[in-house]
């Protein structure tokens, strides 16, 4: 170092958690073990074409055998929170009737362990592994399956709530119903416009009636959240055209969720965008009231920024590049598909997602503004780049460490503007399976040889671990 002058350093709130996340189908495997049954997502990966490279979640990262390890190595990482999802055909393998009791020893005793070490917990009820047997019944777009989710979420909060104080209901419920039932680049991939609108309702509604079933079981001293994908949707340029792009893409990626949410309807703007593609019958008169609980916390996960504008004939719109999850001939926003989405400026990812941690800031200083009072949590941000593993056996992930530090600068500069940011989730603690791109893309702050499952952690995983021991960001050249 040639200067003289002491690096800046960013220190966060003293009860700052840091964690990573994870979810059940992209780690655990052991599909057929201890009475689980397959969900949507067994069904969709072993669909010839689906996934790239025919990639499956039977054995993932074998979590499901090793989480003592795991959950060793993330103490030993010094982290202090962890998010993980249940798996809700281990729990009720139909979707239906009583729990099955070693289901829910699995997540038991995986929290009775992160407890032991000091780690905090955070359950998230469905990160997309519906049983298929709901789906066979109609899936989301089912008014049905917001029952029978409330009833699941009942039967987990009933087993673990004297241990895990904060409750995810929902991962991203954007993806599980436009990528899901529009596009179809994830499961149960279907095309059906207004099936995506109908499951997006009864998303919206299972959260609400599962808030209420977990209300009724756990604590008083627990929180109940969800976490969201908001899209920061910006437009490419100013023209009346690109706004209304921006306003129609906002709509459908954020304030459909946003609305019945934090204001107990659903935008207006919304329902006129996409009157050709549903009337919105499906929703009934107490539904609104049902969905809008407050929220003990809001969960943010965020990767990168959308760039839209209107139609532009055979412009240079990249949208099937850019719908994040594999090509498609099928749109994840009904009655808006002919909006088109721009590269944003900025480096890329592994994924093409380009690195924009400004956008970061700019959420969480909106949900402020929106959900006053309202505690965040960044319950998923981090990147997939080429990791490789050196001849000396260590890998060695620089640009990871750049985006992490980015990121938390970016979310360190929401707290100083103001934004009540309670903790930081990595996505992700282990390399794993990435839904349609399989295992062919890497997130983990540690590497996994998926020959041996041997877990190697990358230069990124103990540059992280030194911030979350310190609680200080530190200048990137320290
Ligand atoms: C998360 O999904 C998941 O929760 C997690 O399981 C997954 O492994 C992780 O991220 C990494 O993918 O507006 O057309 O530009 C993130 C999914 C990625 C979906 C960005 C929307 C932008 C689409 N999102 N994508 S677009």
């Amino acid at each position: 170092r040639t200067t003289t002058t002491p690096a800046p350093h960013t220190r966060f709130p003293e009860s700052f958690l840091w964690g990573s996340a994870t979810a059940a189908y992209q780690i655990e495997g052991a599909v057929r073990e201890d009475g689980r049954t397959p969900s949507i997502w067994d069904t969709f990966s072993h669909t010839p074409g689906k996934v790239l490279g025919g990639d499956t979640g039977d054995v993932a990262v074998d979590h499901y055998h090793r989480w003592r390890d795991d959950v060793r190595l993330m103490a030993d990482l010094g982290l202090t929170a962890y998010r993980f999802s249940v798996a809700w055909p281990r729990v009720q393998p139909t979707g239906r009737g009583p729990a099955v009791q070693r289901g829910l020893d699995f997540y038991r005793a995986l929290v009775d362990e992160l407890l032991a070490h000091g780690i905090t917990p955070m359950a998230t009820l469905y990160h997309w592994d519906l049983p298929q047997e709901l789906e066979n019944a109609g899936g989301w777009p089912e008014r049905d399956t917001a029952y029978r989710f409330a009833e699941y979420a009942g039967l987990v909060g009933e087993a673990l709530g004297d241990r895990v104080e904060r409750w995810v209901t929902l991962n991203e419920p954007w993806c599980s119903a436009f990528l899901g039932y529009g596009s179809g680049v994830h499961a149960p991939g279907r095309t059906d416009p207004a099936a995506a609108l109908r499951a997006a309702h009864h998303l919206n509604l299972g959260h609400g009636l599962a808030t209420s079933a977990l209300r009724s079981v756990l604590p008083a001293r627990a929180g109940i959240g969800i976490s969201l994908n908001p899209s920061v949707v910006r437009s490419l340029t100013d023209s009346p055209a690109d706004l209304d792009a921006r306003r129609r893409i906002d709509a459908l990626a954020n304030r459909v969720f946003t609305g019945p949410l934090l204001e107990g309807a659903y935008p207006q703007d919304l329902i006129t965008d996409t009157a050709r593609v549903t009337d919105w019958s499906f929703v009934q008169d107490a539904d609104l009231a049902s969905i809008h609980h407050p929220l003990d916390f809001i969960g943010i996960n965020y990767y990168t920024p959308a760039v839209v504008s209107g139609p532009r004939g055979d412009q240079d719109g990249d949208n099937a590049r850019l719908d994040g999850h594999g090509a498609s001939d099928h749109s994840p926003w009904p009655g808006s598909d002919d909006v088109v989405f721009h590269r944003a400026p900025g480096e890329l990812t592994a994924m093409n997602w380009s690195v924009d941690p400004t956008g970061l800031t700019d959420l969480l200083l909106e949900y402020t503004a929106q959900a006053p009072g309202v505690p965040l949590y960044v319950t998923e941000n981090g990147a997939a780049y080429e990791d490789t593993v050196d001849a000396d056996g260590h890998v060695h992930d620089p640009d990871r460490i750049r985006y992490l530090h980015a990121h938390l600068s970016a979310v360190h500069e929401a707290v100083r503007r103001g934004a009540d940011v309670r903790g930081y989730f990595l996505w992700s603690l282990l390399d794993n399976f990435e839904w349609a791109y399989g295992y062919s893309k890497r997130f983990g702050a540690v590497y996994v040889d998926y020959a041996t499952q041997d877990r190697i952690p990358k230069s990124s995983a103990g540059w992280y671990s030194r911030v979350a021991r310190a609680g200080v960001l530190p200048a990137l050249d320290d």
